[in-house]
């Protein structure tokens, strides 16, 4: 029997070798003794990470890095089925969630919203790539809570930036939370656009999420 930092680190070597089959078998096998977040967060997601050192380096090639993300996307929708469906009678609260104008990158903005919906909130994930006005019209069309915005590249970051002065812009800042991420995003940016929080990643997504959402 495999342990669990060998199964962790089967799960990152499958996502680098940019193979489905090797994804899917790896998370066949941890979700025996592992938590869906925890495959996801420990196991595939640090094999991303390493993809990405890879083609920073010039090690891995662009089309590779779609083979890994396929790869990725393959398992953490296997796992979807697993995370327990958000059982409150009443939602904690409604978020909308997308990555920003001119970025196309949605995995990490996807397993956000997954794992919020899961803990109970109820996500309205408009996709990548969104125009900054779309989500304030999405957020006023739900009468939204909180509106989560991804970025992944220092040069879409300033979207985050866009959705809180069009937010203040039209008087909803104060009633519409804004939650910001992504590996660029840290907290001294979002402290400096004025979001109400940054979240490393999703469990700490949902974590935030919860604390300024949820009143007991
Ligand atoms: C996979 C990938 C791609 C895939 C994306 C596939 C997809 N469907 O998403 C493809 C191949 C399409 C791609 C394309 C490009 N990419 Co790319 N890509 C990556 C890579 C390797 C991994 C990203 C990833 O999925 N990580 C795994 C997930 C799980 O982690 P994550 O996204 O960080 O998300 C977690 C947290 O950040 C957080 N989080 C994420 N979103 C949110 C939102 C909220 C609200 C919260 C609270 C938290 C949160 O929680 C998540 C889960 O824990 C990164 C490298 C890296 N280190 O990030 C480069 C990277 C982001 N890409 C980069 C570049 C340059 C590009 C391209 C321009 C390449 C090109 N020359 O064409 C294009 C971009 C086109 C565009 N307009 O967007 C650069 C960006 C550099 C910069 N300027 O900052 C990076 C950093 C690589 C590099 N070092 O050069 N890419």
């Amino acid at each position: 029997m495999a342990t669990k930092e060998e199964l962790i680190q089967e799960l990152s070597d499958a996502v680098v070798s940019c193979k489905k089959d090797a994804v899917i078998a790896a998370v066949e096998k941890a979700k025996e003794v592992m938590e869906p977040s925890e495959i996801i967060e420990k196991g595939l997601s640090a094999g991303m990470n390493q993809v990405g050192i890879l083609f920073e380096r010039g090690k891995l090639f662009l089309p590779h890095v779609m083979m890994a993300a396929d790869a990725m996307t393959a398992g953490v929708k296997l796992l979807e089925a697993e995370l327990p469906v958000g059982t409150e009678s009443k939602k904690l609260g409604v978020i909308v969630n997308g990555t920003v104008e001119g970025d196309v990158h949605d995995i990490g903005k996807s397993i956000v919203s997954t794992m919020l919906q899961s803990a109970g909130f109820e996500v309205h994930d408009i996709g990548r790539d969104v125009p900054i006005r779309n989500f304030v019209e999405k957020a006023k069309e739900v009468n939204a809570d909180m509106i989560g915005l991804s970025a992944l590249m220092t040069t879409t970051l300033q979207g985050q930036k866009e959705v809180i002065e069009l937010l203040k812009e039209e008087g909803l800042r104060d009633k519409i939370k804004v939650m910001v991420g992504g590996a660029p995003a840290t907290q001294a940016w979002a402290d400096k656009i004025g979001a109400d929080c940054y979240a490393e990643n999703a469990s700490e997504a949902v974590a935030k999420a919860k604390e300024l959402l949820v009143r007991e």
